[in-house]
């Protein structure tokens, strides 16, 4: 995957692409990383045809995909459709596994276990196992946390962040991330990073996660932490749930901390999405470089596994253009960081 090539809307395999998309959409829930590759490579290559691929003699000759995807292709463009994508949306273990993966926090590992002891309904997991405090909101806010929010609503909770904490620090910045950035018309959560030119970390961290966490807990805005990020991690999120005043529903809520000179580098990490990061890093990868939430690196040394020894030499992390440059990946709006 390519982080450099866009997809068009007119491409015409669009139809085919949508239908592979679903699968590819199920094997990730499923935790099926060979074939989530597998498929992701074969749209890609999709993506790039200027013609209609109808017959799987014709699929089966493009880069990347076999006899099996090749088959899927042609019933597509035969029927509009793919028996298999219904067959396995109504599983009824596959739809067991959704629903408990669709508790916040949870993976597929701890879902797993809950099938594999036979529980099939959230009320079974209370009833049954022992939870953790974060999988009880996630189960209690089940509803909540899989509801969209409306961009106008996202906008909202960016907006009653800001203004809390322009009252601590006037020269605090609130910028929306996630697909809010993207210019999503709904997101699955709201992603805000947060930033003091000329401030470190360690200041930062003082100011928001302890009296702006603590203020808006005040207010009844913030309902519960689910998670902030250890020392290891440099300690610079928080994760919670947030509620606008009058409103019933609670929402997800991601705070990232980054100080001025790492903008460009978390402004990256936080547009996303996670498969466009992931090629991002991937090339950087292949060109002996390194890039995370904090900057793009050279010379990186890596012991055989991918443990990193020692963290490179920055190249940027201040400016977003300059890393795509360094990268060799040209420009590409948020909007269009959609793989
Ligand atoms: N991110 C990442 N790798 C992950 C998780 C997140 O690179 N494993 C980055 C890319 C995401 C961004 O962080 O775009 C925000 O994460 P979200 O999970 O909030 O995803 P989005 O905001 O993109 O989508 P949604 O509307 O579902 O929140
Ligand atoms: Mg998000
Ligand atoms: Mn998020």
């Amino acid at each position: 995957i390519d982080p450099g090539t866009k997809s068009s809307s007119l491409n015409p395999n669009t139809r085919t692409i949508q239908i592979l998309g679903e699968m590819c959409k199920y094997h990730n829930q499923m935790g099926d990383q060979w074939r989530t590759f597998a498929y992701r490579r074969g749209i890609a290559t999709l993506r790039k045809q200027t013609h209609k691929i109808t017959t799987a003699a014709q699929a089966g000759l493009l880069p990347f995909i076999g006899t099996r995807l090749a088959e899927k292709i042609e019933e597509i463009a035969l029927t509009d459709h793919l028996r298999q994508l219904d067959t396995t949306r109504n599983d009824p273990t596959a739809k067991t596994l959704r629903r408990f993966l669709g508790i916040y926090g949870v993976g597929l590992t701890q879902a797993n276990k809950w099938v594999q002891a036979g529980h099939r309904t959230l009320e079974d997991l209370l009833e049954k196992e022992k939870l953790t405090e974060g999988q009880k909101v996630g189960i209690a806010h089940y509803a909540d946390f899989a509801a969209r929010i409306p961009r106008a609503e996202v906008e909202a909770h960016g907006t009653f962040v800001r203004d809390v904490l322009k009252r601590i620090d006037g020269a605090y910045q609130v910028t929306i991330m996630g697909s809010y950035r993207r210019g999503a018309r709904d997101s699955g959560d709201i992603d805000l990073i947060i930033s003091k030119p000329g401030t470190s970390l360690s200041t930062m961290r003082k100011v928001v996660f302890h009296k702006l966490v603590a203020q808006l807990f005040a207010q009844g805005f913030l309902k519960v932490t689910l998670a902030t990020s250890h020392r290891s991690n440099d300690g610079s999120k928080w994760l919670g749930a947030s509620r606008l005043p009058g409103s019933m529903i609670w929402r997800r809520l991601d705070l990232l901390l980054a100080p001025e000179e790492e903008m460009g580098a978390a402004l990256i990490y936080f547009t996303g999405d996670e498969v466009f990061n992931r090629s991002m890093r991937l090339l950087a990868n292949k060109k002996g470089m390194r890039l995370n939430q904090s900057g793009l690196y050279k010379d990186v040394m890596r012991r055989k596994g991918r443990e990193t020894l020692n963290k490179g030499m920055l190249l940027e992390s201040r400016d977003e253009k300059r890393i795509f440059e360094i990268l060799g990946v040209p420009w590409r709006e948020p909007s269009e960081r959609v793989c």
